[in-house]
Protein backbone atom coordinates (compact mmCIF):
# COMPACT_ATOMS: atom_id res chain seq x y z
CA UNK A 1 0.00 0.00 0.00
CA UNK A 2 1.11 3.20 -0.23
CA UNK A 3 1.98 4.31 3.42
CA UNK A 4 3.52 7.45 2.83
CA UNK A 5 0.34 8.68 2.39
CA UNK A 6 -0.69 8.73 5.79
CA UNK A 7 -5.04 9.62 6.09
CA UNK A 8 -4.54 10.93 9.74
CA UNK A 9 -2.04 13.63 7.71
CA UNK A 10 -4.34 14.36 4.95
CA UNK A 11 -2.04 13.80 2.64
CA UNK A 12 -4.07 13.32 -0.71
CA UNK A 13 -2.60 11.15 -3.66
CA UNK A 14 -2.25 13.74 -6.85
CA UNK A 15 -0.45 12.84 -10.05
CA UNK A 16 -2.58 14.95 -12.79
CA UNK A 17 -2.82 18.25 -12.33
CA UNK A 18 -5.62 20.39 -13.05
CA UNK A 19 -3.60 22.14 -15.82
CA UNK A 20 -3.09 18.38 -17.39
CA UNK A 21 0.54 18.35 -15.93
CA UNK A 22 2.48 15.21 -14.40
CA UNK A 23 2.97 16.71 -11.28
CA UNK A 24 4.00 13.01 -9.08
CA UNK A 25 6.16 10.72 -11.12
CA UNK A 26 7.40 8.29 -8.40
CA UNK A 27 3.40 6.67 -8.81
CA UNK A 28 2.75 7.09 -11.93
CA UNK A 29 1.29 4.20 -13.20
CA UNK A 30 3.17 2.30 -16.61
CA UNK A 31 -0.22 2.77 -18.81
CA UNK A 32 0.74 2.42 -22.61
CA UNK A 33 -0.28 5.92 -24.67
CA UNK A 34 -3.07 3.67 -26.19
CA UNK A 35 -4.63 2.60 -22.62
CA UNK A 36 -4.50 6.15 -21.41
CA UNK A 37 -6.71 7.62 -24.94
CA UNK A 38 -8.80 4.02 -24.19
CA UNK A 39 -9.33 5.23 -20.51
CA UNK A 40 -10.28 8.31 -21.71
CA UNK A 41 -12.90 7.62 -24.27
CA UNK A 42 -14.28 5.17 -21.55
CA UNK A 43 -14.54 8.37 -19.46
CA UNK A 44 -16.29 10.29 -22.39
CA UNK A 45 -18.84 7.57 -23.32
CA UNK A 46 -20.01 7.34 -19.79
CA UNK A 47 -19.90 10.80 -19.32
CA UNK A 48 -22.31 11.45 -22.68
CA UNK A 49 -24.37 8.18 -21.97
CA UNK A 50 -25.42 10.23 -18.31
CA UNK A 51 -26.05 13.69 -20.13
CA UNK A 52 -28.09 12.49 -22.46
CA UNK A 53 -30.11 10.19 -19.88
CA UNK A 54 -31.07 13.48 -17.87
CA UNK A 55 -32.34 14.60 -21.51
CA UNK A 56 -34.09 11.23 -21.54
CA UNK A 57 -35.81 11.59 -18.03
CA UNK A 58 -36.83 14.63 -18.97
CA UNK A 59 -38.71 13.24 -22.14
CA UNK A 60 -40.11 11.46 -19.49
CA UNK A 61 -38.63 8.30 -21.40
CA UNK A 62 -37.34 7.09 -18.32
CA UNK A 63 -37.92 8.03 -14.78
CA UNK A 64 -35.90 9.67 -11.61
CA UNK A 65 -32.06 8.81 -12.12
CA UNK A 66 -28.95 9.80 -10.28
CA UNK A 67 -26.27 12.04 -12.08
CA UNK A 68 -22.85 10.76 -12.60
CA UNK A 69 -21.31 14.16 -14.28
CA UNK A 70 -17.77 14.37 -12.24
CA UNK A 71 -17.26 11.55 -10.86
CA UNK A 72 -16.10 9.59 -14.17
CA UNK A 73 -12.20 9.53 -13.50
CA UNK A 74 -13.06 8.30 -9.88
CA UNK A 75 -15.17 5.09 -11.53
CA UNK A 76 -13.24 4.46 -14.63
CA UNK A 77 -9.51 4.47 -13.24
CA UNK A 78 -10.29 2.46 -10.42
CA UNK A 79 -11.92 0.20 -12.56
CA UNK A 80 -9.45 -0.51 -14.55
CA UNK A 81 -7.04 -1.36 -11.80
CA UNK A 82 -9.16 -4.57 -11.64
CA UNK A 83 -9.11 -8.10 -13.19
CA UNK A 84 -12.63 -9.34 -15.03
CA UNK A 85 -12.78 -12.08 -12.20
CA UNK A 86 -12.85 -9.64 -9.97
CA UNK A 87 -16.40 -8.51 -7.89
CA UNK A 88 -17.93 -4.96 -8.55
CA UNK A 89 -20.70 -4.13 -6.34
CA UNK A 90 -22.21 -0.84 -7.02
CA UNK A 91 -24.19 1.31 -5.32
CA UNK A 92 -25.87 3.65 -7.95
CA UNK A 93 -23.02 6.32 -9.49
CA UNK A 94 -20.06 4.53 -11.03
CA UNK A 95 -21.56 4.12 -14.85
CA UNK A 96 -18.25 4.05 -15.84
CA UNK A 97 -16.99 1.38 -13.73
CA UNK A 98 -20.16 -0.65 -15.03
CA UNK A 99 -19.32 0.21 -18.39
CA UNK A 100 -15.61 -1.15 -18.45
CA UNK A 101 -16.85 -4.24 -16.38
CA UNK A 102 -19.15 -4.76 -19.47
CA UNK A 103 -22.01 -3.59 -18.38
CA UNK A 104 -24.10 -1.78 -21.24
CA UNK A 105 -25.95 1.74 -21.45
CA UNK A 106 -29.06 0.21 -22.50
CA UNK A 107 -29.14 -1.96 -19.24
CA UNK A 108 -28.62 1.83 -17.40
CA UNK A 109 -31.28 3.25 -19.31
CA UNK A 110 -33.86 0.10 -18.67
CA UNK A 111 -32.95 -0.12 -15.25
CA UNK A 112 -34.29 3.65 -14.85
CA UNK A 113 -37.35 2.81 -16.54
CA UNK A 114 -38.49 0.46 -13.71
CA UNK A 115 -37.19 -2.63 -15.25
CA UNK A 116 -35.77 -4.94 -12.99
CA UNK A 117 -34.27 -6.53 -15.97
CA UNK A 118 -31.54 -3.87 -16.36
CA UNK A 119 -30.02 -5.74 -13.78
CA UNK A 120 -29.54 -8.69 -15.20
CA UNK A 121 -26.05 -8.43 -17.11
CA UNK A 122 -25.43 -11.54 -19.05
CA UNK A 123 -22.61 -13.51 -18.70
CA UNK A 124 -21.12 -10.73 -15.44
CA UNK A 125 -22.55 -12.43 -13.12
CA UNK A 126 -19.51 -10.51 -10.79
CA UNK A 127 -20.99 -7.08 -11.40
CA UNK A 128 -23.88 -7.20 -8.80
CA UNK A 129 -26.77 -4.98 -9.51
CA UNK A 130 -27.25 -1.51 -8.33
CA UNK A 131 -27.71 -0.75 -5.29
CA UNK A 132 -30.50 2.23 -3.70
CA UNK A 133 -30.39 1.46 -0.01
CA UNK A 134 -27.58 3.43 1.61
CA UNK A 135 -24.91 1.23 2.43
CA UNK A 136 -26.68 -2.00 1.94
CA UNK A 137 -24.32 -3.11 -0.82
CA UNK A 138 -20.92 -2.77 2.02
CA UNK A 139 -22.31 -5.68 3.92
CA UNK A 140 -23.14 -7.40 0.66
CA UNK A 141 -19.25 -7.01 -0.34
CA UNK A 142 -17.74 -8.07 2.97
CA UNK A 143 -19.74 -11.00 2.67
CA UNK A 144 -18.23 -12.40 -0.89
CA UNK A 145 -14.90 -11.29 0.02
CA UNK A 146 -15.66 -13.44 3.07
CA UNK A 147 -16.94 -16.14 0.82
CA UNK A 148 -13.25 -15.68 -1.62
CA UNK A 149 -10.95 -15.59 1.63
CA UNK A 150 -12.73 -19.10 2.56
CA UNK A 151 -12.46 -20.91 -0.80
CA UNK A 152 -9.19 -19.98 -0.91
CA UNK A 153 -9.63 -17.81 -4.19
CA UNK A 154 -7.52 -15.20 -5.70
CA UNK A 155 -10.30 -12.83 -6.51
CA UNK A 156 -10.77 -9.12 -5.12
CA UNK A 157 -14.09 -7.28 -4.66
CA UNK A 158 -14.03 -3.27 -5.42
CA UNK A 159 -17.44 -1.78 -3.20
CA UNK A 160 -18.54 1.61 -4.17
CA UNK A 161 -20.38 3.89 -1.76
CA UNK A 162 -21.06 7.41 -1.20
CA UNK A 163 -19.72 9.79 1.42
CA UNK A 164 -23.10 9.85 3.12
CA UNK A 165 -22.81 5.72 2.93
CA UNK A 166 -20.40 6.02 5.61
CA UNK A 167 -22.59 7.35 8.43
CA UNK A 168 -24.80 4.13 8.07
CA UNK A 169 -24.11 1.12 10.43
CA UNK A 170 -23.70 -1.00 7.26
CA UNK A 171 -20.35 0.95 6.67
CA UNK A 172 -19.22 0.16 10.30
CA UNK A 173 -20.59 -3.83 10.30
CA UNK A 174 -18.94 -4.32 6.87
CA UNK A 175 -15.44 -2.57 7.47
CA UNK A 176 -15.07 -4.15 10.86
CA UNK A 177 -15.79 -7.53 9.51
CA UNK A 178 -13.73 -7.65 6.55
CA UNK A 179 -11.16 -6.41 8.59
CA UNK A 180 -11.19 -8.80 11.09
CA UNK A 181 -11.43 -12.09 8.49
CA UNK A 182 -9.06 -10.08 6.02
CA UNK A 183 -11.48 -10.14 3.68
CA UNK A 184 -10.28 -9.56 0.33
CA UNK A 185 -12.25 -6.06 -0.03
CA UNK A 186 -11.67 -3.10 -1.46
CA UNK A 187 -13.97 -0.10 0.08
CA UNK A 188 -14.50 2.89 -2.45
CA UNK A 189 -16.01 5.62 -1.13
CA UNK A 190 -16.94 8.30 -3.45
CA UNK A 191 -16.87 11.42 -1.54
CA UNK A 192 -18.72 13.72 -4.07
CA UNK A 193 -18.79 16.19 -1.12
CA UNK A 194 -22.71 15.75 -0.69
CA UNK A 195 -25.46 13.39 0.55
CA UNK A 196 -28.34 15.12 -1.55
CA UNK A 197 -28.12 18.39 0.06
CA UNK A 198 -26.43 17.64 3.25
CA UNK A 199 -22.65 18.71 2.92
CA UNK A 200 -19.52 15.82 3.64
CA UNK A 201 -18.67 18.40 6.88
CA UNK A 202 -21.87 18.02 8.34
CA UNK A 203 -21.69 13.84 7.53
CA UNK A 204 -19.01 13.27 10.05
CA UNK A 205 -16.17 14.82 12.66
CA UNK A 206 -13.54 13.53 11.22
CA UNK A 207 -11.15 15.53 8.89
CA UNK A 208 -11.01 12.79 6.23
CA UNK A 209 -13.16 9.65 5.29
CA UNK A 210 -10.18 7.69 4.22
CA UNK A 211 -9.04 7.88 8.55
CA UNK A 212 -11.89 6.18 9.45
CA UNK A 213 -9.55 2.94 7.95
CA UNK A 214 -7.03 3.67 11.15
CA UNK A 215 -10.34 2.62 13.42
CA UNK A 216 -10.78 -0.93 11.61
CA UNK A 217 -7.56 -1.70 11.28
CA UNK A 218 -7.04 -1.33 7.61
CA UNK A 219 -4.96 0.86 5.60
CA UNK A 220 -6.51 3.94 4.19
CA UNK A 221 -6.07 6.50 1.22
CA UNK A 222 -7.62 10.17 0.14
CA UNK A 223 -6.49 10.46 -3.80
CA UNK A 224 -7.76 13.16 -5.62
CA UNK A 225 -10.72 11.40 -7.12
CA UNK A 226 -10.87 13.77 -10.72
CA UNK A 227 -7.67 12.27 -11.29
CA UNK A 228 -7.79 9.01 -12.94
CA UNK A 229 -3.93 8.45 -12.54
CA UNK A 230 -3.94 8.86 -8.99
CA UNK A 231 -6.93 6.94 -8.89
CA UNK A 232 -5.66 4.08 -10.95
CA UNK A 233 -2.87 4.05 -8.83
CA UNK A 234 -4.22 3.83 -5.65
CA UNK A 235 -6.33 1.13 -6.51
CA UNK A 236 -3.79 -0.64 -8.49
CA UNK A 237 -2.28 -0.70 -4.94
CA UNK A 238 -4.77 -1.62 -2.76
CA UNK A 239 -5.48 -4.42 -5.40
CA UNK A 240 -2.06 -5.82 -4.92
CA UNK A 241 -2.49 -5.64 -1.14
CA UNK A 242 -5.80 -7.31 -1.11
CA UNK A 243 -4.62 -9.75 -3.36
CA UNK A 244 -1.93 -11.02 -1.30
CA UNK A 245 -4.55 -11.86 1.69
CA UNK A 246 -3.56 -8.99 3.95
CA UNK A 247 -6.95 -7.65 4.34
CA UNK A 248 -9.25 -4.39 2.93
CA UNK A 249 -7.97 -1.26 2.14
CA UNK A 250 -10.13 1.81 2.28
CA UNK A 251 -9.99 4.62 -0.38
CA UNK A 252 -11.57 7.64 -0.34
CA UNK A 253 -11.94 9.64 -3.93
CA UNK A 254 -11.90 13.17 -3.33
CA UNK A 255 -14.66 14.49 -6.21
CA UNK A 256 -17.49 16.68 -6.81
CA UNK A 257 -20.75 16.11 -8.18
CA UNK A 258 -21.26 18.63 -10.95
CA UNK A 259 -24.79 17.70 -11.43
CA UNK A 260 -27.77 17.42 -9.05
CA UNK A 261 -28.17 14.54 -6.94
CA UNK A 262 -31.04 13.25 -9.13
CA UNK A 263 -33.08 15.00 -11.67
CA UNK A 264 -35.49 16.09 -9.41
CA UNK A 265 -33.29 17.30 -7.25
CA UNK A 266 -32.14 21.26 -7.87
CA UNK A 267 -28.66 21.89 -5.84
CA UNK A 268 -29.11 25.61 -6.43
CA UNK A 269 -31.31 25.73 -2.90
CA UNK A 270 -28.33 24.04 -1.37
CA UNK A 271 -25.15 24.64 -2.47
CA UNK A 272 -23.31 28.08 -3.58
CA UNK A 273 -22.51 28.90 -7.44
CA UNK A 274 -19.24 29.90 -6.54
CA UNK A 275 -18.82 26.34 -5.05
CA UNK A 276 -20.05 24.86 -8.55
CA UNK A 277 -17.24 27.47 -10.40
CA UNK A 278 -14.58 27.01 -7.92
CA UNK A 279 -14.66 22.61 -9.29
CA UNK A 280 -15.35 23.32 -12.79
CA UNK A 281 -12.04 23.65 -13.95
CA UNK A 282 -11.07 20.60 -11.75
CA UNK A 283 -13.96 18.32 -14.25
CA UNK A 284 -11.94 14.89 -14.83
CA UNK A 285 -12.57 14.88 -18.50
CA UNK A 286 -10.87 18.36 -18.92
CA UNK A 287 -7.58 17.40 -17.18
CA UNK A 288 -7.44 14.37 -19.24
CA UNK A 289 -7.92 15.86 -22.29
CA UNK A 290 -5.87 18.75 -21.78
CA UNK A 291 -3.08 15.89 -20.88
CA UNK A 292 -3.82 13.84 -23.76
CA UNK A 293 -3.56 16.83 -25.92
CA UNK A 294 -0.45 18.37 -24.92
CA UNK A 295 0.91 14.64 -25.79
CA UNK A 296 -0.08 14.75 -29.30
CA UNK A 297 -2.97 11.92 -28.58
CA UNK A 298 -6.08 13.69 -28.61
CA UNK A 299 -7.54 16.76 -30.98
CA UNK A 300 -11.17 18.27 -31.15
CA UNK A 301 -11.52 15.66 -34.35
CA UNK A 302 -11.02 12.72 -32.26
CA UNK A 303 -13.52 14.56 -29.40
CA UNK A 304 -16.00 14.99 -31.93
CA UNK A 305 -15.53 11.90 -33.48
CA UNK A 306 -16.08 9.63 -29.48
CA UNK A 307 -18.54 12.25 -29.04
CA UNK A 308 -20.91 11.09 -32.09
CA UNK A 309 -19.89 7.24 -31.47
CA UNK A 310 -21.15 7.27 -28.08
CA UNK A 311 -24.61 9.39 -28.83
CA UNK A 312 -25.01 7.35 -31.48
CA UNK A 313 -24.83 4.33 -29.10
CA UNK A 314 -27.01 5.81 -26.51
CA UNK A 315 -29.60 6.70 -28.90
CA UNK A 316 -29.70 3.46 -30.50
CA UNK A 317 -30.15 2.31 -26.60
CA UNK A 318 -33.12 4.37 -26.00
CA UNK A 319 -34.55 3.52 -29.00
CA UNK A 320 -34.37 -0.03 -27.82
CA UNK A 321 -35.59 0.44 -24.57
CA UNK A 322 -38.49 2.42 -25.67
CA UNK A 323 -39.62 -0.58 -27.19
CA UNK A 324 -39.89 -2.56 -23.92
CA UNK A 325 -43.02 -3.00 -22.47
CA UNK A 326 -43.44 -1.38 -18.87
CA UNK A 327 -42.69 -4.18 -16.02
CA UNK A 328 -45.73 -6.28 -15.75
CA UNK A 329 -46.81 -5.77 -12.18
CA UNK A 330 -46.75 -8.87 -10.96
CA UNK A 331 -43.17 -9.33 -11.55
CA UNK A 332 -42.35 -5.85 -9.38
CA UNK A 333 -43.32 -8.34 -6.57
CA UNK A 334 -42.38 -11.61 -7.78
CA UNK A 335 -38.18 -11.55 -6.46
CA UNK A 336 -38.70 -11.50 -3.43
CA UNK A 337 -39.94 -14.58 -1.38
CA UNK A 338 -40.59 -18.25 -3.02
CA UNK A 339 -43.82 -18.07 -1.63
CA UNK A 340 -45.34 -14.66 -1.56
CA UNK A 341 -46.20 -13.27 2.16
CA UNK A 342 -49.95 -13.01 2.94
CA UNK A 343 -48.80 -8.77 3.22
CA UNK A 344 -46.91 -8.44 0.27
CA UNK A 345 -50.11 -10.03 -1.68
CA UNK A 346 -52.44 -7.19 0.02
CA UNK A 347 -49.95 -5.03 -0.96
CA UNK A 348 -50.07 -6.53 -4.55
CA UNK A 349 -53.80 -6.21 -3.93
CA UNK A 350 -54.11 -2.13 -3.26
CA UNK A 351 -51.35 -1.50 -5.45
CA UNK A 352 -53.89 -3.23 -8.75
CA UNK A 353 -57.09 -1.23 -7.07
CA UNK A 354 -54.84 1.78 -6.94
CA UNK A 355 -53.66 1.58 -10.95
CA UNK A 356 -57.26 0.51 -11.89
CA UNK A 357 -58.71 3.96 -10.17
CA UNK A 358 -56.00 6.19 -11.22
CA UNK A 359 -56.98 4.71 -14.99
CA UNK A 360 -60.78 5.13 -14.52
CA UNK A 361 -60.51 8.70 -13.69
C1 LIG B 1 -31.06 3.40 3.71
C2 LIG B 1 -31.43 4.63 2.92
N1 LIG B 1 -31.73 5.78 3.56
C3 LIG B 1 -32.05 6.88 2.86
C4 LIG B 1 -32.08 6.86 1.50
C5 LIG B 1 -32.44 8.11 0.71
N2 LIG B 1 -31.23 8.58 0.01
C6 LIG B 1 -31.09 8.39 -1.31
S1 LIG B 1 -29.62 8.97 -1.86
C7 LIG B 1 -29.18 9.53 -0.35
C8 LIG B 1 -27.87 10.24 -0.14
C9 LIG B 1 -26.69 9.36 -0.29
O1 LIG B 1 -25.51 10.11 -0.27
P1 LIG B 1 -24.11 9.46 -0.54
O2 LIG B 1 -23.99 8.17 0.19
O3 LIG B 1 -23.08 10.49 -0.26
O4 LIG B 1 -24.12 9.09 -2.09
P2 LIG B 1 -24.37 10.03 -3.37
O5 LIG B 1 -25.86 10.02 -3.61
O6 LIG B 1 -23.84 11.39 -3.06
O7 LIG B 1 -23.66 9.38 -4.49
C10 LIG B 1 -30.17 9.25 0.58
C11 LIG B 1 -30.11 9.62 1.99
C12 LIG B 1 -31.78 5.64 0.86
N3 LIG B 1 -31.75 5.52 -0.47
N4 LIG B 1 -31.44 4.55 1.58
Amino acid sequence: MLTSYDPLKGKRLQILAESGRIVNRKHLPEWTDEALVEAYRLMLRARVADEKALLFQRQKRIHTLPVNKGQEAAAVGSALALEPADWMVQSYRELGAVLQKGGTIRNHLLYFKGSEWGSVHPGLPRLLPLSVPIGSQITHAAGIGHAIRYQGGSEVVICYFGDGGTSQGDFHEGLNWAAVFKCPVIFFCMNNQYAISLNRRHQTASATLAQKAVAYGMPGIQVDGNDLLAVHAATRAAAEHVRSGQGPVLIEAYTYRMGPHTTADDPSLYRPKEEEEEWAPRDPLLRLRLHLESRGLWDSAREDESRAAATAETDAAMREVDELHETPLDEIFAHQYSDRPAELRRQQAAYEAYLQWKEAR
